[in-house]
């Protein structure tokens, strides 16, 4: 259906205007609501353990300061925090006459006088690829850390996460940071919470029994779940929560056993038996097959309850809009068209399901292809060219996995009409962020 000379003109005029009207029609956002931690999927831990085991068994079989194994794992977790909006960091260290290696990764926002930071050493020893001792502590806190920029979380203090080199051979790594932070950093930290071993294969809940407050907040989430908790006796100095503590900042904890034996009471409790907590504990057997999900899940999950309450549940500016409403005039049977919206104020990336609203007036939208093109160029089909047949219009809004997009940044509609006789215009387009 041709358009009217009238609505052909005010079109064409807006697409004119279109490039210079683009930008976010801010909505008043609604009541500031605190924000609850997500749930942090095990699939996604699970994936990053096999990753892991992948690399120790690329490596020699293991992952061990000094070791290819080490920077390889250091590399992988990286990367994924670089492509999540993470400013990452790594330190080198020299021990043993190997180099070794820290990854530190900050949150942008938050009080930087108030840091909140999670920790686990990446290192194995030397006998094996160490999945539980301690993937399951980086694997988990990398998925949180994930999870912080798939939601887009905004926390009143600051966030940060921390992988360890040369745990294994005695907090090196740890060390090595704590005594390289000023005094005057030091005395920002709110607190560091460790997590070195919590997917034992015959687990026990352990929460440690330092700070009182970082304990508490443990313990309430276990208690939710309806599981018991143990204090962790053996933990003092056993892992990098040591390094933190001797310069006086608080700390605290979870951990699910190593090579200790579950007495009866615990099987009571805990379920399993009255063994070794992990009977692969620095062997060659601590692989993927060395992990007790249920474990896994809890502790992760527990992980970023700790990481939410402790950093200040904020606001979120919840239906934050970016809308473009001039009319678009799409060329029948011609080059593609766009309509584009200017997201600002956000931070981190977008979320993994971006509610992306498309009002198209035509005749036949079979004719169109409609994709979103995010800041970096990457396009997502929303409707593929002969899809919809001779319906008319199009006025939908499609989900779009847009986690691995920064979200500030000019998002474009864009919109090709690719047959002949039938046509339209773009009417609106707008992103809503959580
Ligand atoms: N030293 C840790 C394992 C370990 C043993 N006991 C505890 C208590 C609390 C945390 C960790 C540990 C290692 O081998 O990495
Ligand atoms: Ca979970
Ligand atoms: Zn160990
Ligand atoms: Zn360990």
């Amino acid at each position: 259906m041709k358009l009217s000379a009238h609505r052909r003109a005010l079109a064409l005029a807006g697409t004119a205007v279109a490039a210079l009207l683009a930008g976010a029609v801010p909505a008043a956002t609604a009541e500031q609501a605190t924000v609850a931690a997500p749930d942090i999927p095990v699939a996604n831990v699970k994936q990053h353990l096999a990753d892991l085991q992948s690399i120790a068994s690329a490596n020699g079989g293991n992952r061990a300061h000094g070791r290819t194994g080490y920077k390889a794992s250091i590399d992988f977790v990286k990367a994924k925090l670089d492509a999540a909006g993470f400013t990452t960091t790594v330190q080198q260290f020299t021990y043993n006459g190997s180099t070794g290696y820290n990854l530190i990764a900050d949150w942008p926002g938050g009080d930087p006088n108030q840091v909140v930071m999670a920790g686990s050493h990446l290192d194995s020893v030397t006998s094996g690829p160490g999945i539980n001792d301690n993937g399951s502590g980086s694997a988990a806190i990398l998925e949180t850390a994930l999870a912080v920029s798939r939601s887009g979380y905004q926390p009143t203090k600051h966030l940060r996460f921390g992988w360890w080199g040369a745990e294994e051979l005695g907090l090196v790594g740890s060390k090595y940071y704590v005594n390289n932070l000023p005094a005057t950093e030091r005395a920002k930290f709110s607190g560091y919470l460790n997590f070195d071993m919590i997917g034992s294969p015959n687990p026990g809940y352990f929460v440690y029994d330092d700070d009182p407050v970082i304990e508490q907040t443990f313990k309430n989430y276990f208690a939710g779940i309806g599981v018991p908790t143990e204090i962790e006796t053996e933990g003092d100095g056993r892992s990098d929560h040591a390094s933190f503590k001797n310069v006086g900042i608080p700390v605290g904890g979870l951990f699910t056993g190593a090579s200790r034996v579950k007495t009866s009471a615990q099987v009571q409790k805990w379920g399993g038996t009255a063994t070794a907590f992990d009977r692969c504990y620095h062997s060659s057997c601590d692989t993927t097959s060395n992990i007790n999900d249920t474990a896994l899940d809890r502790n992760s999950d527990a992980v970023a309850h700790a990481i939410w309450t402790l950093s200040g549940t904020t606001t979120q500016p919840p239906g934050t809009v970016f809308e473009n409403t001039a009319d678009v005039s799409i060329p029948d049977n011609g080059s593609a068209v766009t309509s584009a919206v200017t997201v600002t104020g956000r931070t981190g990336n977008a979320p993994s399901n971006l509610p992306v609203a498309v009002n198209i007036v035509h005749t036949y939208i079979g004719d169109l292809q409609v994709q979103l093109v995010a800041p970096d160029g990457t396009a997502y089909t929303l409707k593929a060219y002969g899809t919809g047949g001779s319906a008319d219009n199009i006025n939908t809004t499609y989900t779009v996995n847009a986690s691995s997009e920064v979200a500030n940044g000019t998002w474009l509609l864009r919109v090709q009409d690719n047959a002949a006789v039938d046509t339209g215009y773009i009417n609106s387009f707008k992103l809503t962020f959580p």
